[in-house]
């Protein structure tokens, strides 16, 4: 396979002034006409290459003139004038097997186009890149009732319609859908006036799913006008939602695609969390429309230019629309659970790469999430407003350009007059930096005093410094604050910050907001860890003083068999209990650290990791829970019910979410009771689910989950809850047996992306169970794997990265994961996703 390097970028020889498509639809011979105006640019090359996967030439055209050109499996060559030229191309495509979900495909009778990353190349010949921008102009005929395109309708008739989008665009936002589908429709009026239609097409039978994605829409474009100041820029607004696809959603411009999970909702079907997921997904993917369409990517190496921001963008949306604490709080929980171990294993890659083979391979943690947090750093640096200076710079001075991280920077050093030089090695460096901190105290002066080391990797080295942010508070003794938050910029290997005239030794609280994403080694006094989660002024760090105790306590009783830390058990009994907290913060309070976190742990301290005695550990901590917070347990179930109408809001969600912890705590004591009746009684999927959950958790859902497939076998979103749910909570022993008996499901349509991952990714999500010592599930995954890969080669790459850890764990399982990875790598014509994938797994 060929790698492709950031270094050997060079423009494309050719400017595109306009694309003309016309797509005469049929399941498995459409036809594909194309009409590009080509302009050749100084020094252009008398071939021009086009990209090109799967399709069948019937014919092409310079100015009218029949060519032949060359054509391979990546594209085709041709000869051509020196000056602007008109190409014309048909092609033949087959979107009914087209199971793979990129370019044109079918799902349920439904027309559907994926084009990033490189998909367009998919549905016609083209330089499918993203610095290569046009005005598309797409016709389209079939007998469907809705055809839709990106940008404003010219003209729709029975079977045909004209679309033209006139803002310039890469292929990869060109988008296309056709079915059977019905709107749910609303409008929205813009700062400066204008009218916006919106529509959320779906399947007949869906439309009851669609208000809650309407609100969060217009929610979304309201904030982008007020925090951003960017209003939306067409007469038209779709969103689509199709059951087959391969991740969240599809930021196209103007015709956004959604995965249906990733749109749909309502109380009886979905739950706090997934509409929360939701609003965040449309949210993510209409914030794209400026940063990632008006300004776009030169090249796939800049992929967090887009998706950096656009997350960071869509985490302030959520911290504004509901709590700024618990949205911190999860985020670090996600980062923690799946971007430090991509950083600190084998698929390690900085926040923009420097090569790859497959660039769907890319999508990851660290382009995303580490994207982000690189963002929340540069603002936490330079300060709110001069954050919001530069970002207007930015939409100023590169709209409707593809941009590099360069040209990003450069708009924080002109309006600060920084030198970014060095922050700039958070985009090149892979790894998660240590921090260690300790203090010192000499009559009155109170020192701080930071290390940082990243570890070497193959991808970086020979690490230097970066530039770390550590926001710092400190406490008096008697827990007031004495010194409020303040950045501490870090920029040398080992550093020292000073505090003079403080009466008495201090209390730090370092990294507050977890304002860097590193791991923080502490050699402060171990005391002040209670002390901060009884006392801390920021919710971010008095959580995460619980969670260290938690960890610290867990990771005893895994190594000598020690008893919970009544510290903690202490520490969380008063927090928990304090009603003038938020319930969510409250409820958050009572997760215990990952299991593969604990794992890292383990072996950062020279230990193996027994995941069966991580399992039991976390087993015996939840019932240490449950006995100390015994006496508060009922009273917070009955207090923390909801009994107005179901909303999915901050504010009856963070009331769910603590009774709900509170039953799965008392449940442990008390049995099954409560959580029946809460099953028999829910009239929302989230207390229906929590119930079930529960009483799967304590062996005791049998009877209840044989009535909730019978009253939701009708409904696929649904039924992958129940799919996921048996696995998830299956004993360690029996989960590969759980899973392995519902492939067999005749529900398990094993092609739908959903649902494999319901089953698939449910079982690697479980730590015990994925690791129990039989090596079952290795075996299982890898089956499926390799049945998978060439149908739909992007989720069997994704997919892979549950063994990305494999060198942590003890040499029988790592002989078994190996035979797995062996087994899937022999696998004849494996797709270039998985053996990439693979083969940086494997090492
Ligand atoms: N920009 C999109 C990323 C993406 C994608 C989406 C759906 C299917 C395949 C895909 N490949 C890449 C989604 C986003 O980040 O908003
Ligand atoms: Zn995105």
């Amino acid at each position: 396979p060929t790698t492709i390097y950031l270094k050997d970028y060079t423009p494309f020889g050719f400017d595109v002034e306009k694309v003309e498509l016309t797509f005469d639809l049929h399941p498995t011979k459409t036809r594909v006409k194309s009409r590009i105006s080509f302009v050749p640019k100084p020094g252009a090359p008398s071939d021009m290459f086009l990209d090109g996967e799967n399709l069948t030439l019937v014919s092409a055209s310079i100015d009218g003139t029949p060519v032949h050109p060359e054509v391979s499996a990546e594209g085709l060559t041709c000869p051509v004038p020196d000056a602007p030229f008109l190409w014309e191309a048909e092609v033949e495509i087959d979107p009914e097997n087209n199971t793979a979900l990129e370019g044109l495909y079918m799902s349920n009778g439904m027309y559907c186009t994926q084009c990033e990353a490189q998909g367009f190349r998919k549905i016609t010949y083209y330089p499918d890149r993203p610095d290569v921008m046009s005005v598309f102009n797409v016709e389209i005929n079939g007998p469907h009732p809705v055809l839709l395109s990106n940008g404003n309708v010219i003209s729709t008739s029975q079977g045909h319609a004209a679309w033209h989008d006139p803002w310039p665009k890469p292929a990869y936002l060109f988008a296309l859908v056709a079915g059977d589908l019905v709107a749910h429709s609303d409008s929205f009026v813009t700062a400066s006036g204008r009218n916006v239609d919106l529509n959320l097409y779906v399947r007949p039978g869906d439309e009851g799913k669609c208000a809650f994605g309407m609100r969060a829409l217009k929610a979304s474009m309201t904030w982008d006008e007020e925090v951003y100041g960017r209003e939306y820029d067409l007469d038209l607004f779709n969103i689509v939602a199709v059951d087959d696809f391969n991740m969240g959603a599809m930021e196209n411009k103007g015709l956004n695609v959604f995965n249906s999970s990733a749109v749909l909702a309502s109380p009886e079907t979905s739950t706090d969390e997934n509409f929360l997921r939701i609003e965040a997904i449309i949210a993510h993917e209409y914030f794209h429309n400026w940063t990632g369409n008006r300004i776009t990517c030169r090249d796939w190496f800049q992929l967090c230019l887009k998706e950096g921001l656009t997350v960071y963008r869509d985490s302030q949306f959520t911290s504004d629309m509901r709590s700024a604490p618990v949205k911190r709080i999860t985020d670090v929980i996600d980062l923690r659970a799946r971007q430090f171990p991509e950083d600190q294993g084998p698929l390690a890659h900085p926040v923009r790469p420097e090569s790859f083979q497959e660039i769907n391979n890319f999508y990851t943690a660290t382009v995303y999430e580490k994207g982000a947090e690189v963002i929340g750093m540069l603002r936490c640096l330079v300060g709110a407003e001069a954050y919001g200076k530069a970002l207007d710079l930015y939409f100023e001075r590169h709209d409707g350009q593809a941009c590099t991280i360069e040209d990003w920077l450069k708009v924080f050093e002109d309006t600060t007059g920084r030198d970014l030089g060095q922050f700039k090695r958070w985009y090149s460096q892979a790894g998660t930096p240590r921090l260690t901190v300790k203090d010192a105290w000499y009559n009155g002066t109170y020192i701080l005093s930071f290390t940082q080391n990243l570890p070497a990797s193959e991808t970086t080295p020979d690490p230097q410094p970066q530039v770390i942010p550590i926001v710092t508070g400190l406490l008096r003794p008697s827990g007031e604050e004495v010194v409020p938050s303040q950045v501490l910029e870090m920029t040398q290997a080992t550093q020292s910050f000073t505090f003079e005239g403080l009466k008495e030794r201090p209390v730090p609280s370092v990294l507050r907001g977890f304002s860097t994403p590193v791991v923080l080694e502490s050699e402060l006094a171990a005391e002040h860890t209670a002390f901060l989660l009884a006392h801390d002024t920021d919710p971010f760090n008095r959580w995460e003083a619980g969670r260290s105790l938690a960890r610290a306590s867990l990771l005893k009783m895994i190594t000598d068999d020690a008893a919970p830390d009544p510290a903690y058990l202490d520490g969380i009994h008063a927090v928990v209990g304090d009603a003038t907290l938020d319930p969510a913060y409250r409820a958050l309070m009572l997760n215990l650290p990952g299991q593969s976190d604990l794992v890292k742990s383990l072996c950062d301290m020279g230990e193996t990791p027994d995941p069966q005695a991580i399992w039991d550990a976390c087993r015996a901590m939840s019932h240490a829970q449950a006995e100390r917070l015994q006496d508060m347990l009922p009273a917070l179930f009955d207090a923390h019910q909801v009994t107005e109408p179901y909303e999915p809001n901050a504010d009856q969600s963070g009331r769910r979410s603590l009774a709900n912890a509170a039953l799965r705590l008392v449940s442990l004591i008390d049995g099954p009771d409560r959580a029946r009746a809460q099953f028999t009684s829910a009239d929302n999927m989230t207390q229906q689910l929590s119930a079930l959950g529960v009483l799967l958790r304590i062996n005791e859902g049998a009877d209840e989950l044989e009535a909730f497939e019978q009253q939701w076998k009708h409904d696929r979103l649904v039924m992958d809850k129940w799919f996921g749910m048996q696995v998830i909570h299956a004993d360690p022993n029996e989960t590969a047996a759980t899973a392995a008996r519902l492939t067999e499901h005749p529900d398990f349509n094993w092609k739908n992306p959903n649902r494999f991952r319901a089953v698939m990714g449910s079982l690697a999500a479980h730590h015990a169970g994925f690791h129990f010592a039989d090596g079952q599930s290795y075996g299982l995954l890898a089956d499926w794997l390799i049945r998978l890969d060439p149908v739909n080669p992007q989720t069997t790459a994704r997919m892979c990265s549950a063994l990305q850890t494999w060198r942590r764990y003890d040499d029988a399982r790592q002989q078994k994961i190996a035979a797995a990875l062996d087994r899937i790598l022999a696998t004849p014509d494996l797709s270039r996703d998985t053996t990439e994938m693979l083969t940086r797994i494997r090492g």
